[in-house]
């Protein structure tokens, strides 16, 4: 099974300020603990960043036919971009949808989250862990 994980804006910045909301992990760590848990239970992953909205959409697109799940954050394009939720309708992939702070405790533009429609589970607020959870979740789903 091929997953592939892709983060959005400024989390390549992990680690680096507010520790309170993201914790102290760096982004380098962040890929380094998923490929570790992946190696773990026999799943491939590859690694996506960008800080720019096309981008993501384009390796959206890349997962049509060549991965079996997707495990994104959009960062805060979570809240403002359809074209990033089209994406993931367009390529009916298994999606998870991650962010490491829990978006429904904090400022209420965090709350909307416009991908969530497209996803089949929402994972919020469990640290960098919840990367962990998606593929665990998609790896269950490919078992049954
Ligand atoms: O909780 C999450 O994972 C988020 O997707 C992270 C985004 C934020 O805009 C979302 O609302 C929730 C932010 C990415 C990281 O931003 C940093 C800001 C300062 C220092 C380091 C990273």
């Amino acid at each position: 099974m091929k997953i592939l994980i892709i983060n959005g804006p400024n989390l390549n910045m992990l680690g680096i300020r507010e520790p309170k909301h993201y914790g102290k992990e760096t982004y380098a760590d962040l890929l380094d603990k998923i490929q570790k848990h992946a190696d773990s239970i026999g799943i491939t992953v590859e690694f996506r960043q960008s800080n720019h909205e096309g981008d993501l959409v384009d390796y959206i697109h890349s997962a049509y036919q060549s991965f079996d799940g997707i495990v994104i954050n959009p960062g805060a394009y979570t809240h403002t971009s359809i074209a990033i939720l089209d994406a993931v309708k367009a390529v009916a992939v298994p999606t998870v949808e991650v962010h490491i702070s829990d978006v429904n405790s904090r400022e209420d533009f965090r709350k909307i989250s416009y991908i969530r429609a497209a996803c089949v589970l929402t994972i919020s607020g469990h640290g960098t862990n919840g990367y962990l959870e998606a593929i665990d979740y998609l790896a269950q789903g490919d078992n049954q």
